[in-house]
């Protein structure tokens, strides 16, 4: 059985990425972070007891920020292919926090690949690595990005990942280990995290549809990204840690939207008018913007034989629609008595 150690796993793609391999048979291995609240609700409904019988799933604390516990999280693991999820993946909180940003999404990486490349040459075990690079690096480079087109990072999370891809092909050249950089354009669900735009605008869909809030605060409209579904894309990084060859791939959907268009699809599709509700607040204004977005995925398509399944309407609906079923419930509490406040307000 092979075994597979997450960085990340609470997050939108380390659940999905660990629904994945548990299907493919793996022993999945996850690094979770400790908490003062709970923090595994992503892959609650999949853990079970380990001191159950068959078991697959196991977590382990640690963080990117403490090479010590990484580095015996790997030697008690012993796994034969990682998957580096783990970030502060917000680009607007990085303007905020710039060094925890670097300190945990490049210098994480470079702990998490020294750890792994003194594993290996311990124990002569051949560990292949996936790092979780991003569209963001391409920043302000013309539209359509693909593997050749030249890094222009806008944030201090762009610049960190730059880092780290540039730390992962290092490893690979200098110390022959299997590594593989993925370059994935924004990639959503109805598991994403509540701040980023997509998950905002159609939580508030549900909400203002049920009359549980009336307005929604938004920054820039005129960005374009290409949005493809969280579910597709870790499909991709196992994909590429299968290859013969480690190599780079850009995973996108090759179709750029607008926030606008976002507003009109998700709002439209429950008979709603966005301009009646949204209102902006500079203060989800970047720094400095990334304008335009639009992956060209040719290399993955004909190399790994990847395709994006769920298209643009298709995602943002299905994300409407879950987030539809939860303002129900939270009108059914509040119909019946209870004093509701909106989960993570300070955060938005
Ligand atoms: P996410 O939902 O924000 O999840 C991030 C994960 O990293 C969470 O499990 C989080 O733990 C963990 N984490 C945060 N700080 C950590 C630390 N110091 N040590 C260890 N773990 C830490 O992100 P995602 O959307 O799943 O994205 C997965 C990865 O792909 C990230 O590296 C992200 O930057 C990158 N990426 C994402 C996209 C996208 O569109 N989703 C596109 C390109 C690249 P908690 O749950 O405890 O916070
Ligand atoms: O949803 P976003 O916060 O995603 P962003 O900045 O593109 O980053 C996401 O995708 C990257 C891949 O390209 C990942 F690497 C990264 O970890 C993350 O997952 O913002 C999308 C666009 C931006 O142009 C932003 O300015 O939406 C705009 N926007 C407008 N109003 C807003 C808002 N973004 C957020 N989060 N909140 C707003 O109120």
């Amino acid at each position: 059985m092979k075994k597979a150690l997450i960085t990340g796993i609470t997050g939108q793609d380390g659940s999905y990425l660990t629904e994945f391999l548990l299907g493919k048979g793996y022993q999945v291995h996850g690094i979770i972070r400790r908490a003062s609240t709970f923090n595994t609700d992503r892959i609650d409904a999949i853990y079970a007891d380990p001191h159950e019988q068959g078991t697959r799933l196991f977590l382990h604390y640690g963080d990117l920020s403490d090479a010590t516990g990484i580095r015996r999280i790997i030697g008690k693991v012993q796994p034969d292919e990682v998957y580096n999820l783990g970030a502060q993946s917000h680009v607007r909180v990085s303007f905020d926090q710039p060094e925890y940003t670097a300190d945990v999404v490049a210098t994480g990486t470079l702990r998490l690949l020294d750890a792994v490349r003194d594993f290996i040459a311990e124990t002569h075990k051949p560990v292949r690595l996936y790092q979780a690079g991003s569209s963001e690096m391409f920043g302000a480079a013309n539209p359509p990005q693909n593997e050749g087109t030249p890094f222009y990072p806008r944030s201090p999370y762009a610049a960190s990942k730059v880092a780290a891809h540039w730390y992962a092909i290092n490893y690979r050249e200098a110390q022959g280990i299997f590594i593989c950089n993925g370059i994935l354009f924004n990639h959503e669900s109805p598991r994403r995290g509540e701040t980023f735009v997509t998950r905002k605008v159609t939580r508030a869909v549900g909400r203002i549809k049920l009359f549980l809030q009336d307005k929604l605060y938004l920054g820039n409209l005129e960005s374009k990204r290409d949005w493809g579904y969280a579910g597709d894309y870790v499909e991709a990084m196992w994909l590429m840690l299968q290859q013969d060859k480690p190599d780079d791939y850009v995973i996108a959907t090759g179709e750029s939207y607008s926030v606008k268009d976002l507003l009109e699809e998700a709002f439209r599709y429950v008979d709603l008018d966005w301009r009646d509700y949204v209102e902006i607040d500079p203060r989800y204004f970047r720094p400095t913007e990334v304008n335009h977005l639009h992956g060209d995925a040719t290399k993955a398509r004909e190399k790994l034989g990847w395709e994006p399944k769920v298209g643009f309407v298709e995602l943002v609906h299905m994300m409407v629609d879950h987030d539809l079923e939860l303002a129900r419930q939270d009108k059914t509490l509040r119909d019946a008595g209870h004093i509701l406040t909106p989960r993570g307000l300070a955060n938005r």
